[in-house]
């Protein structure tokens, strides 16, 4: 299977991608994980997503809040997708969704919401799943378990609740 790259702009973005890696964990998914900054150490990312293709890498996920040109600088230089997870570390964090989704024509990344880890995750693994059927099946069983404990939540609130 392709590696997943959960790239974070700087090691304070960390706690934020706990449950991204808990997903990845879940689905058995092969990772790697970077501190790269796009400002701070620019030569880094140019070389990470350059060459992430080669190293058996099928997406990328990149977390960083304020001006937060992670996602959209490691898009510039690869044609994997990217996904921008943006991290409130400021402003709420409206900074760093604006600075992740307004890309330019051309060289899109498709973002998750703020703090929006855990579907950074499973975003990834659908793409991932595109070539992997069996990962696809672990997809349907992930939605089905959902909708399952929606349907049990809302039977108990019916049983507590008075007609
Ligand atoms: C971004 O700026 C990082 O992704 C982080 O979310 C934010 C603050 O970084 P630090 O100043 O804490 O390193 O580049």
């Amino acid at each position: 299977m392709l590696k997943t790259a959960v790239i974070m702009g700087s090691d304070s973005d960390i706690t934020k991608l706990d449950p991204c890696f808990k997903v990845l964990d879940k689905f058995g998914i092969p990772y790697e994980t970077r501190i790269i900054s796009a400002h701070r150490t620019p030569a880094a990312a140019v070389d990470f997503a350059s060459g992430a293709r080669e190293r058996g890498f099928g997406v990328i996920i990149a977390a960083a809040g304020k001006a937060a040109h992670l996602a959209g600088f490691l898009a510039a230089h690869t044609t994997l997708p990217v996904i921008g997870l943006p991290v409130k570390s400021s402003l709420e964090g409206i900074d760093a969704l604006l600075s992740t989704v307004q890309m330019p024509t051309g060289i899109p990344v498709a973002a998750v919401a703020i703090d929006g880890a855990a579907n950074a995750a499973v975003l990834a693994i659908e793409i991932l799943a595109t070539a992997e059927p069996d990962l696809a099946d672990k997809l349907n069983l992930f939605r089905r378990q959902m909708t399952d404990e929606v349907l049990e939540k809302d039977r108990r609130l019916q049983m507590k609740t008075p007609e």
